[in-house]
């Protein structure tokens, strides 16, 4: 089902560096509604909930202590197409190989802190959304 929502977070790096305004700024310029947002902390047993299925990955307990190192800012977007067209907002993982003008170009460190979030599928937006989220949140 497209739902033309997506979910994203302003990760630990990007939050504390002072970037939360000017992301938030890009993202609603982008023409994205915001429907809930918040500013929150991952205990790492939250943040490795968060990104189970990397539970395999060599980097997984690195991105679970960075990702509740500090605070982030999640966010429900609402847009037509949003899913697509946030990840290409946001820009590659590795920002290294991001386009210019994207946020990861922008405000990334590094392919683990790499300042933003965004779903990869609409499924994945709704159970992330959910997440952070309540209903009664989301307007
Ligand atoms: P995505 O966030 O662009 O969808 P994923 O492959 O789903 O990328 O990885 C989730 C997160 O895990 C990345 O955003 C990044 O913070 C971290 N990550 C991905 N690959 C690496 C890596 O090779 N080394 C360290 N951290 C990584």
């Amino acid at each position: 089902m497209t739902t033309n929502r997506t979910f994203t977070m302003i990760k630990p790096d990007a939050v504390a560096e002072g970037h939360t305004g000017a992301i938030t700024k890009m993202i609603e310029e982008a023409g994205f509604r915001i429907v809930a947002i918040k500013k929150t902390l991952l205990t790492p047993e939250r943040a490795g909930e968060f990104y189970a299925v990397h539970s395999e990955r060599p980097f997984y307990n690195d991105l679970r202590n960075y990702m509740s190192s500090g605070a982030i800012v999640p966010m429900i977007l609402e847009k037509e197409n949003a899913v697509a067209d946030f990840r290409t907002l946001i820009g590659a993982t590795n920002p290294a190989q991001a386009a210019d003008g994207t946020i990861r170009k922008l405000f990334a460190k590094s392919i683990e802190a790499n300042a933003i979030h965004g779903s990869d599928s609409d499924e994945n937006a709704q159970i992330e959304g959910s997440f952070f989220f309540a209903g009664t949140e989301q307007f």
